[in-house]
């Protein structure tokens, strides 16, 4: 299934606002199926944890806190060219330069609360999903 797989998180944000519905719509009409799903809140820890890479940048701090201030809805979703078709879904990071109807052009409230995650890359969506997910959570 390489290079069939993206790994997504719904962010604080988007799930106190009652976006999971709207947005998982658009992922499904996009074409993409969904593997694995669960609503569950990162600990500081944890956030830090799958934010590593990020360590030396100055936001880290603030995304560690942002990432663990409530739920989030993490998602392993298939398709063919699931990563770049899916970062071509949510549009770029800051949502002032998203293009018109990607994800984060309709429900982004700024370049850190952009109300979702994809992976970038096949291994971290890997990575990602195995951060999350057992292979028993997985259909
Ligand atoms: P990506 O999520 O589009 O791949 P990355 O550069 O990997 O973007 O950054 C990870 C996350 O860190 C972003 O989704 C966003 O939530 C946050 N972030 C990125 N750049 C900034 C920034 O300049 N200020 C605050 N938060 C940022």
């Amino acid at each position: 299934m390489a290079g069939n797989v993206t790994f997504t998180m719904i962010k604080p944000d988007a799930v106190k606002d009652n976006h999971i519905g709207g947005i998982t719509k658009m992922m499904e009409e996009a074409g993409f199926r969904v593997v694995a799903m669960k609503k569950t809140r990162l600990s500081e820890e944890r956030a830090g944890k799958f934010y590593e890479v990020h360590k030396e940048r100055p936001f880290y701090g603030d995304l560690v806190n942002y990432m663990s201030s409530g739920p989030i809805v993490a998602m392993i979703l298939e398709k063919d060219n699931a990563v770049l078709d899916f970062r071509k879904l949510i549009g770029a990071t800051n949502p002032a330069q998203a293009e018109e109807g990607t994800i984060r052009k309709i429900y982004a409230k700024s370049v850190e609360a952009n109300a979702v995650h994809g992976s970038d890359s096949d291994e971290n969506a890997q990575i990602e999903g195995d951060f999350f997910f057992s292979a028993d959570e997985r259909f």
